[in-house]
């Protein structure tokens, strides 16, 4: 397979005005007829061949509309046309034959449970018929859909429908126009028997739009929480930016088979039915805040991705980075900011971080790749919107926002690039971003190194700032990174400085943009204690000594939750850190006793949200500690270190938990709401410490038998598998489960999950039998997920066992998987990404799993690809 690069992009010869389709869906495959309107390019020869993309296709027909002859070679992935007419415009007509049922790699046109449904994004159209399949083709389509009656009566395209009738043999058709020009790979078409949930919403101008989610029949009641995320995204759009629905008709269709969350196909969203589907008896309530977030992020995409799309795929963060920017302010404006943003860090954290720091690192916005589907990254994701966010907080809102509104007027219809967004930025500003852009163009994670001293009425500040070599990057420039700050004197209350020098410093920012940087603050009243990087406002790690005193300070005090969070976060971390070094010694561990307390404080603190304070007492995640530590991990070592902590924050803080989870219990009918989310979030976090204690059996399988909702019962049930595993109360939980859901897959997804989570070298023996279940599907991406994608990520001791066994298993069950979806085999081997963190044997263990994959006989050019680079 050959590398794709940036700096060989060059515009099409030949662009396609107009698109029209016909599906034929017979039980026994499917034709598609494709009418193109091609133009060619001002400019270009007339003898210059026309190539089409296509992905293991079958040609059946291909002729030129009208009397023109012209002459064409045709091979599954690739239709070349010779002897073309000489006018600019031409027709051409090309007849496709597919198998949708044998389908499944997911991609292109596929059935998932009888639902006919397809993926085009990113290169999936060319698997349905010969295209410029490429996103800055934008072309308008007209798609006609014939299938039988009775098995399809629902017959779904992209924009409006605009006939609709009978056939003959009991068959129908319907057909769907899309005024909309837009790129192949946001084309849709469902087709089968499903239900529908109903509603409608008023844009700001007053029109009239249908919205319709389609599920499974008998499930419409699940959608409401989706529509009613969907009916509140619409409102936020126009209200935050501006922005109107553009159609007649919104669809969203739920699909049990899908490799990833959802996809914005234009008017006719398709879902992964685990962010469609929820109620109380089988969704968590972070299911809930999924589905919000999803369902606002896939219609968010109308206008940033659809209505303004990416001129090739390099400048995928155009629309994904900006979009999951504006997915988490929706969700901060419905639900805590606060919290919101924590959350947002730590999943930064968990996810970007590694990848920044690891061998698959790459650019916001690469410059090269071997298969793009392995770009849809939480670098391009989550770091992207990470990006948009820092634009806002050096420009200010009403700034970002004029940007934003001059983005979508002058680049409406366009497919577009980096430098035309932070040009419309440039422009209302006034500023010059060229620095800025490096947060696209360079990979790695800064790193920030600060020391602070502190003379009467000045505090000065050195700060340093680096980024470590990535693959194919050994030089780092300096960046423009915003470092909110704070100074809080000794009664809690911001300080003022009255004047800076040595950076630009205003509203509360340091602007760094030199490698060093050494900035006296003048004018202060009183020794201050530091409140860095307030908000998160720059996606970087800090090296800063702190007193623990002082970092006690802000864990109570500072005025920023992010920042106090993170305090005490920091706290941990380091505590940690000692325990885990102690334990590698043999030694007793042991805690300091402020912190420990610090816990019950905070616990029981109620002028704190109850879902900030279960974040603030979740310890950090093994990969957190794994992460801090660096290198030559012991997985093992870190549980324990983890332990012992979980268990002496629990046995010094009983009477403060326990208060704490019972009076956290009500009686109320179940509501997803944010603050009922919360207190359920920290009364099972407080069942997480209590479980260690000695009658912690008894409460938690109390906990799990009398749970109301989903959330408190996999609560429950999770801390019996992981604390209290071999016990026989255990296994009857983990029976009365898969009873009660045996027909219900996206719950049976979370006892799968629970028992490959299970702490310890036998989880391997566990998953084998998983995957020997009945309800276990490897052609189910959710089900894969939910096993081998929890074992993998979310089993530390578990997947990282010493004789490297959990490896060796890891590594064929991949291959199983490649031979039918590569796009899930090689998002499943990133978790070999930081195994270079590893101890020695380990190590050795990982690389050898690794070569068996490289050496297999038939490797997807996916998987090969994350595996070669991981190598290194
Ligand atoms: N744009 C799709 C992702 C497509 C992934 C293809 N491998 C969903 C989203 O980001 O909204
Ligand atoms: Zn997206």
């Amino acid at each position: 397979s050959q590398v794709v690069r940036l700096e060989d992009y060059r515009p099409s010869d030949f662009l396609i005005l107009q698109t029209r389709l016909t599906f034929r869906l017979a039980p026994d495959g499917a034709t598609v007829r494709a009418e193109l309107m091609f133009e060619r390019r001002d400019g270009v020869e007339a003898d210059t061949p026309l190539i089409l993309d296509g992905d293991g296709l079958t040609l059946k027909r291909v002729e030129l509309k009208g009397a023109g002859k012209m002459a064409y070679e045709a091979s599954p992935d690739q239709l070349v046309l010779t002897g073309l007419p000489h006018e600019k415009h031409f027709q051409m007509l090309i007849e496709t034959e597919l198998d949708p049922d044998s389908n499944k790699a997911l991609m292109g046109l596929y059935r998932s449970n009888g639902v006919y449904c397809t993926q085009c994004e990113p290169e999936g159209f060319r698997r349905i018929t010969y295209f410029l399949d490429r996103p800055d083709i934008l072309s308008t389509y007209h798609v006609r859909i014939e299938a039988p009656k009775a098995t399809n009566p629902l017959l779904l395209s992209n924009g409006n429908r605009i006939a609709n009738g009978t056939l003959d043999n009991s068959w129908h058709f319907a057909e769907w126009h899309d005024p909309h020009p837009k790129p192949s790979y946001l084309f849709a078409l469902v087709a089968g028997d499903l239900g529908c949930l109903r509603d409608s919403f008023t844009t700001m101008s007053g029109r009239e739009v249908e919205l319709a989610i389609h599920v499974e029949h008998g499930k419409e009641k699940l959608g409401l929480y989706a529509m009613d995320a969907l009916k509140r995204s619409m409102k936020w759009d126009e209200e935050e930016f501006g922005r109107e629905y553009d159609l007649d008709i919104f669809n969203i269709v739920a699909v049990s088979d899908f490799n990833m969350g959802a996809m914005e196909n234009k008017g006719l969203n398709i879902f992964n039915d685990k962010y469609v589907l929820a109620d109380e008896a089988t969704a968590t309530d972070s299911d809930f805040a999924n589905i919000e977030a999803i369902i606002a992020h896939e219609y968010f995409h109308n206008w940033t991705g659809n209505r303004i799309t990416c001129r090739d795929w390099f400048q995928l963060c155009l629309k994904e980075g900006l979009t999951v920017y504006r997915d988490h302010e929706f969700c901060a404006d419905q639900r805590s900011r606060g919290v919101k943003r924590i959350s947002e860090v730590r999943a930064l954290r968990a996810l970007q971080f590694p990848e920044d720091q690891g061998p698959l690192a790459h650019p916001v916005r690469p410059r090269r790749y071997r298969e793009i589907n392995n770009f849809y990254t939480a670098t391009i994701y989550e770091k992207g919107s990470e990006i948009v966010r820092m634009l806002r907080t050096i420009l200010g809102a009403e700034t970002f926002r004029a940007g934003m509104d001059l983005y979508f007027k002058r680049h409406d219809g366009q497919a577009c690039t980096i430098e035309d967004f932070l040009k419309v930025f440039e422009d209302v500003s006034g500023r010059d971003l060229s620095q800025f852009s490096l947060w696209y163009n360079q990979s790695g994670t800064p790193n920030l190194a600060l020391s602070e001293s502190y003379a009467p009425g000045t505090l000065t500040l050195d700060i340093e700032q680096s980024i470590s070599p990535t693959p194919a990057e050994n030089h780092k420039r300096p960046m423009h990174i915003p470092l909110a700050f704070g100074l809080i004197g000794h009664d809690g209350k911001e300080l003022d400085f009255l004047t800076a020098e040595g950076a630009v410093v205003e509203n509360g920012l340091i602007h760094l943009q030199e490698r060093h940087h050494r900035i006296s603050l003048h004018g202060i009243k009183e020794r201050p204690v530091l409140s860095l990087n307030r908000g998160f406002s720059a996606p970087v790690t800090l090296t800063i000594e702190q007193e623990p005193q002082d970092l006690i300070f802000l864990a109570g005090h500072d005025s920023d939750p992010f920042a106090r969070w993170q305090a005490f976060h920091t706290l941990l971390s380091e505590a940690l850190m000692a325990a885990y070094r102690l334990v590698l010694g043999g030694k007793q561990v042991e805690f300091q006793q402020d912190i420990v307390f610090l816990a019950g404080k905070i616990a029981t603190d109620e002028s704190l949200e109850p879902a900030y304070r279960a974040l603030a007492l979740t310890l950090p995640s093994e990969t957190d500690i794994a992460r801090d530590i660096g290198n030559d991990i012991d997985p093992d070592a870190i549980f324990n270190a983890r332990n012992a902590l979980a268990v002496q924050i629990a046995k010094a803080n009983r009477e403060a938990f326990s208060q704490t989870y019972a009076g956290l219990h009500d009686d109320a009918p179940f509501s997803p709401d944010a603050d009922s989310a919360g207190r359920r979030a920290l009364r099972n976090t407080m069942l997480g410490y209590l479980a260690r204690l000695d009658d912690g059996l008894f409460l938690a399988q109390r906990h799990t038998k009398t749970a109301t909702n989903m959330t408190d019962l996999i609560a429950g049930l999770g801390t019996l598998v992981h604390e209290y595993g071999a016990t026989t109360q255990t296994q009857a939980a983990l029976d009365d489960y898969a009873q009660r859901y045996a027909t219900t897959p996206l719950a049976l997804d979370k006892w799968f999950q629970v028992q490959a989570t299970a702490p310890g070298p036998q989880a391997l023996e566990t998953i084998s039998v998983l995957m020997k279940h009945p309800a276990f599907h490897i052609d189910n991406p959710n089900r894969v997920r939910a096993l081998l994608g929890a074992f993998s990520t979310g089993n530390q001791t578990g997947f990282h066992r010493a004789d490297g066994a959990a490896y060796a298993f890891f590594a064929q069950a991949l291959l199983a998987i490649d031979k039918d979806n590569p796009q899930l085999s090689a998002r499943l081997a990133t978790a070999f990404r930081s195994w270079r963190a590893l101890g020695p044997m380990r190590q050795e263990k990982a690389r050898q799993a690794l070569l068996v994959m490289v050496e297999a006989s038939a490797v997807s050019v996916d998987l090969r690809d994350i595996v070669e680079r991981t190598i290194g």
